[in-house]
C-alpha cells in the first residue's frame, strides 16, 4: 500500500517561515527527541523481549507502485520435513489503513512453504498483532470472550482484533487443534508460540493452496491488510506432462483499501452516474465495468491503485512460456483475468484449478483447457501456461469487470501487471522437472463416477436489519432449506449439517439474494454436476465456486449443483462452509457440517 503524503507534511521545509521556525522551536526539541530515540534504541538492543516489538512497529513493507513483481521468499521441505516460525504482525500507516504480514525468523515476508505429499509442516505461529483501535471491523458484534473462560488457545475461542489463528485453505486435512481447526482455536497477543502440526495427506493433488487467519467476525480485516500466503504441494509436472521443464511463478493478487478513496476518475474512462456506495462504505456495482472499484489490488504487495491503475512489471525471456500459479487471496474482489496483447487476449492454458490438476479423473484428455480469459473467486486459484511477448511486445495482465449484482461491489476492468521481454530477464526460482516419473493413479473412483446417497439444497440470502434505513448492515445468511435463515452463531455447537464419512452427496446451492457469493468448504474438494440448472459435469475439482445473483424476475432462483466427497477419513470432525467473501462470512454467511466416523468403533471381544 502506497503511502499518500499527508498536506500538512508537504509544507514542513517550504517557505522562510517555516525554516526559521525550524531553527528557533523544532530544531532543539528534535535534538532532544533523537537522544531519546538513541537511548531508546540501545535498550531496546540490549532487552530482547521489546526488540521483537520495536521490529514489528516497521514491518509489513510494501513495495512502490510500478515495481517490478518479486517473488515470494520460498520455503521447502527437506528429508520429508518443513519447520517454519512465522510471526503475524500489523501496522497503522498514515492513511488510518492496517497491514498484515508473515514474517520468518529472519526476516523474510510472507514465504511460499513448498512441500511434497506425505511430508510434515511443523509451523509455530507467534502472535504480534497490536491493538490499533479502529475496531471497525465489520463483525464487531460477533466479538467475544468463551463462556468457558479458556486460555488454552485450542479451546479459548477468543474472537478479537488481536485473535488470530490459521486455516489451511483446500488441504485436506483433520479439522483438529493444532491441524485445521478454526471455530475454538484463537492465539492471543502474549501467548508463546503456537504449534501447528500435520501431514500433508500423501494423496493431496500437487497444486497451488494458502495459509490466511479464521477468526469469525475478522477474517475481513485480517485477509484484507495482506494476512495470507501461498502453499505449494509440489509434483504439478508429475500429474500434468503439459508442464514438465517449464518455469514456474507464484502471483499472490490481493485487495486492499484504496490508497485514492477521493480520486475522480481517470480520463480515459467513461462519464458514469454518480457513484453509489453499498451498505459497507464500498463502491455498489453499476454495471458498467468502470468507476471507482470497491477495492484496489496488488500483486505480490506492489500496489495498483485506481485510478490510473500503474501497472506493476513482470520481466520474462522473449516468447518464454511459463506456468503462473495465481492465488486470489483477496478479501471481497472478483478477478476474472486475460492476458492481451494490442487489445487481444492471448491463450491460457489452464492446467490446475483450486490446488487439482485438470487430469484428476484419470482420463486422458483432461490435462490442458485452453481459455482467453479465467475467472477467479475470491480465495480460488488458477495454475496456466502462459507465453511471454516478443522482444520489444509488451502483454498486459488484466482483470476484466465482474457483475457482482446489484447489491454487489463495483469489480471494473483494470491493469494489473505488464510483461515485458528481454534476454537478460531473471528466471524465475523455480523450474519443473524436464522427465519426471509420473504420479500413480488415483486409488479412489472418479468422484463423477460415484452415486450420490443423498441430494441436499442449500440457499444464500440476505436480510437488512433496517428495511427502511439503506445504511443500516445487512446480515448475511446460508441456510439449509427447511431451516430458518440465522446468521452462523460461534457459541452454537450444534451442526446445520450431518454427513457419514465415506458418503458422497449432491448439494444444490442457490443463490436468493441480489450479489453473487462463493461457496467454499473447508477440508475437501468437490465437483460441479450443473451451473445454472445446465449440466456441465467438470472432469476436475473445485474448492470454491460462485453462485450467480438472482435478479428478482427469473422463476427460478440460479444455483449450481456440487458433489460432496466425504469418503476421505480425513474430513471426519466438524468444519465450515461459507461464502468467501470474507465479509459476508464475517456477518453470518457460515454453517456448520460434522462428518461422523463411518462405523461405529465397537470393542474388540
Ligand atoms: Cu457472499
Amino acid at each position: 500500500m502506497a503511502t499518500r503524503v499527508r498536506p500538512e507534511c508537504t509544507g514542513l521545509f517550504g517557505g522562510p517561515k517555516s525554516r526559521k521556525m525550524w531553527q528557533k522551536q523544532i530544531r532543539p526539541i528534535a535534538k532532544k527527541l533523537a537522544a531519546i530515540a538513541f537511548a531508546g534504541l540501545i535498550f531496546a538492543l540490549w532487552h530482547p523481549n521489546l526488540r521483537a516489538e520495536e521490529v514489528s512497529n516497521n514491518i509489513c513493507h510494501r513495495l512502490s507502485e510500478g515495481s517490478d513483481v518479486p517473488e515470494p521468499e520460498d520455503l521447502r521441505s527437506k528429508n520429508g520435513e518443513l519447520t517454519v516460525d512465522l510471526r503475524i504482525h500489523n501496522n497503522i500507516e498514515a492513511d488510518g489503513s492496517i497491514r498484515y504480514c508473515y514474517t520468518t525468523a529472519d526476516g523474510k515476508e510472507t514465504p511460499n512453504l513448498r512441500l511434497n505429499p506425505g511430508d510434515l509442516l511443523i509451523l509455530n505461529l507467534k502472535n504480534d498483532l497490536t491493538d490499533t483501535g479502529g475496531e471497525a471491523d465489520t463483525g464487531i458484534h460477533h466479538a467475544h470472550t468463551s463462556v468457558r473462560g479458556n486460555n488454552d488457545p485450542c479451546l479459548s475461542a477468543v474472537m478479537k482484533a488481536t485473535s488470530t489463528n490459521l486455516h489451511f485453505h483446500g488441504l485436506t486435512i483433520p479439522a483438529t487443534c493444532h491441524q485445521d481447526e478454526v471455530l475454538k482455536t484463537s492465539i492471543q497477543p502474549g501467548d508463546k508460540p503456537f504449534q501447528y502440526r500435520f501431514l500433508i495427506p500423501a494423496n493431496e493433488p500437487p497444486g497451488l493452496y494458502w495459509y490466511h487467519p479464521h477468526i469469525h467476525g475478522f477474517s475481513k480485516s485480517q485477509v484484507l491488510g495482506g494476512a495470507s500466503g501461498a502453499i505449494i504441494v509440489e509434483g504439478l509436472e508429475r500429474a500434468n506432462k503439459e508442464v514438465t521443464g517449464l518455469p514456474e511463478r507464484v502471483l499472490i493478487i490481493r485487495d486492499q483499501d484504496l490508497v485514492n478513496p477521493n480520486a475522480p476518475p481517470s480520463k480515459t474512462e467513461p462519464v458514469l452516474p454518480k457513484m453509489l456506495l453499498d451498505g459497507d462504505g464500498d463502491a455498489a456495482n453499476n454495471g458498467t465495468g468502470f468507476g471507482k472499484p470497491a477495492k484496489d489490488l496488488s500483486i505480490n504487495f506492489v500496489p495498483v491503485p485506481y485510478p490510473n491503475y500503474p501497472p506493476a512489471v513482470i520481466r520474462t525471456k522473449p516468447g518464454e512460456r511459463q506456468l503462473w500459479r495465481v492465488l486470489n487471496a483477496s478479501a471481497i474482489t472478483y478477478l476474472n483475468l486475460e492476458i492481451v496483447l494490442n487489445r487481444i487476449p492471448q491463450p491460457l492454458g489452464l492446467v490446475a484449478l483450486d490446488g487439482v490438476p485438470l487430469n484428476q479423473n484419470g482420463k486422458s484428455g483432461d490435462s490442458i483447457n485452453w481459455q482467453i480469459h479465467l475467472g477467479v473467486p475470491p480465495g480460488a486459484r488458477v495454475e496456466f501456461v502462459m507465453t511471454g511477448p516478443s522482444l520489444g511486445a509488451t502483454e498486459l495482465l488484466v482483470t476484466r469487470s465482474v457483475d457482482t449484482g446489484p447489491g454487489g461491489e463495483n469489480d471494473p476492468n483494470r491493469a494489473i501487471a505488464k510483461i515485458t521481454a528481454s534476454e537478460d530477464a531473471l528466471e524465475p526460482r523455480s523450474r519443473f522437472a524436464a522427465s519426471p516419473k509420473p504420479l500413480p493413479p488415483s486409488a479412489i473412483h472418479w468422484l463423477g463416477d460415484v452415486a450420490p446417497v443423498l441430494t441436499r439444497r442449500l440457499y444464500f440470502s440476505e436480510k437488512s436489519l433496517d428495511p427502511d434505513d439503506p445504511n443500516s448492515p445487512t446480515e448475511f445468511y446460508i441456510t439449509v432449506d427447511g431451516q430458518t435463515p440465522k446468521a452462523f452463531d460461534p457459541k452454537s455447537d450444534l451442526p446445520n449439517i450431518v454427513v457419514k464419512q465415506g458418503t458422497v452427496e449432491d448439494w444444490i446451492i442457490e443463490n436468493r439474494s441480489n450479489e453473487l457469493h462463493a461457496f467454499h468448504i473447508h477440508q475437501l474438494h468437490f465437483m460441479l454436476i450443473d451451473y445454472l440448472g445446465r449440466r456441465v459435469d467438470e472432469p476436475f475439482l473445485r474448492d470454491i465456486v460462485n453462485v450467480p445473483y438472482y435478479n428478482g424476475r427469473a422463476l427460478e432462483y440460479p444455483s449450481v449443483k456440487l458433489r460432496m466427497d466425504f469418503r476421505d477419513p480425513n474430513t471426519v470432525g466438524t468444519f465450515l462452509y461459507h461464502c468467501h467473501l470474507l465479509e459476508h462470512e464475517d456477518g453470518g454467511m457460515m454453517g456448520l457440517i460434522r462428518v461422523e466416523p463411518a462405523i461405529a468403533q465397537t470393542p474388540k471381544p
